[in-house]
């Protein structure tokens, strides 16, 4: 026992050994924290009394949480896929989904915020793609749900700030937040955690944004495609919907009915290397089971000729399917 504790101490001490609930176990934990010598003699204590004092509001927090019932988010899939808008705070997410979108998040030039993800509908040429507004990835941001639907989303987009100086430590720093979790940004996914994501590069109507630019594609291109953007003065935009598009590996096919004329406000959404008989499903569930033949009209080489159930369609195709 080291020398000089004090009766504040060791008052402290008894009234942990005889408290009998966590609040009360932790108030005296901190007493003693705050009463104990502070001299080498009792620094290992002190570590300590903090380790447990820490692992105990963490206790009580996590308690709290699920008594009270902490805000979960999840936000359901729509249109032809669902993108994410991933970055710092202040990098320009909630001015994206604005420019590019209808809906309306608040935008502020403070950082934090947005609070609560809002998806909002992007359209690129005949499909709609929802593009959804999250809070940024920080230290601080330890909420599970806002990596739950990063995980679970079908791309994204991380958004850096062409206007910041330091944009490279902050890319580093999102990347490295997001790693911990078990998700890596990639542009070609091979695993269940990796998530095809482009760079939008944002404020390139910023002072300085073009040397910013080109420092960041220095340090990220070899891993991820940039598109420069201003979300304010509405540069870049169409090229981003297109990535948008390209991000999610979709294929538009059209409907075309025996002896009418195809939709073509109304594609059906594939993933890339359906199938016929995976158009025949989406179609019609009824296809599947009397699906004939198909005729196929797709670029130069087909004008209508048959085609078996195995063929892979492309983006664009038409198909008539025969029951
Ligand atoms: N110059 C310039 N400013 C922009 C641009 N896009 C956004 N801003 C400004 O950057 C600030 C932050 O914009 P937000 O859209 O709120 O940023 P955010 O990434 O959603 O921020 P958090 O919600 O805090 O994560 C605002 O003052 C915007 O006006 C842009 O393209 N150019
Ligand atoms: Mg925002």
């Amino acid at each position: 026992m080291p020398a000089n504790l004090t009766p504040d101490y060791l008052a402290a001490d008894k009234k942990f050994k005889t408290a009998t609930t966590s609040h009360d176990r932790l108030a005296a934990l901190e007493e003693m924290l705050s009463t104990i010598p502070k001299h080498k003699g009792t620094e290992k204590m002190q570590a300590d009394l903090k380790r447990r004092i820490a692992k105990l509001r963490d206790e009580l927090q996590r308690k709290k949480g699920a008594a009270r019932g902490k805000p979960f988010y999840h936000v359901d899939k729509e249109g032809a896929g669902q993108v994410l808008l991933v970055g710092t705070p202040n990098a320009g997410k909630s001015m994206l989904l604005r420019a590019l979108s209808n809906a309306e998040p608040e935008v502020a030039e403070y950082p934090f915020t947005t609070r609560v993800p809002l998806p909002g509908m992007v359209k690129f040429e005949n499909v709609q793609i929802q593009l959804v507004d999250l809070p940024p990835i920080t230290m601080e941001s330890r909420e599970g749900w806002l990596y739950g639907i990063i995980r679970t989303g079908d791309a994204a987009l991380l958004v850096v700030d062409l206007a910041s100086e330091s944009l490279i430590e902050e890319s580093e720093g999102v990347l490295n937040l997001l790693a911990e979790e078990g998700i890596r940004l990639v542009r070609d996914p091979r695993g269940p955690n990796e998530k095809r994501t482009v760079v939008a590069a944002n404020k390139l109507d910023a002072p300085g944004a073009a040397d910013r630019l080109r420092l960041l594609r220095e340090f990220i291109a070899d891993q991820l495609a940039v598109i420069p953007v201003s979300a304010a003065a509405g540069t870049g935009l169409d090229g981003l919907r297109q990535a948008m598009f390209d991000l999610l590996r979709v294929i538009r096919v059209y409907s075309k009915p025996p002896g009418k004329k195809v939709d073509r406000e109304a594609p059906f959404i594939l993933k890339q290397g359906a199938t016929v008989l995976d158009a025949a499903e989406a179609i019609h569930k009824e296809f599947v089971e009397k699906l004939r033949f198909a005729r196929l009209w797709s670029g130069q080489h087909y004008q209508g000729q048959m085609v078996g159930r195995d063929h892979v369609l492309q983006d664009g195709d038409i198909i008539e399917i025969h029951a």
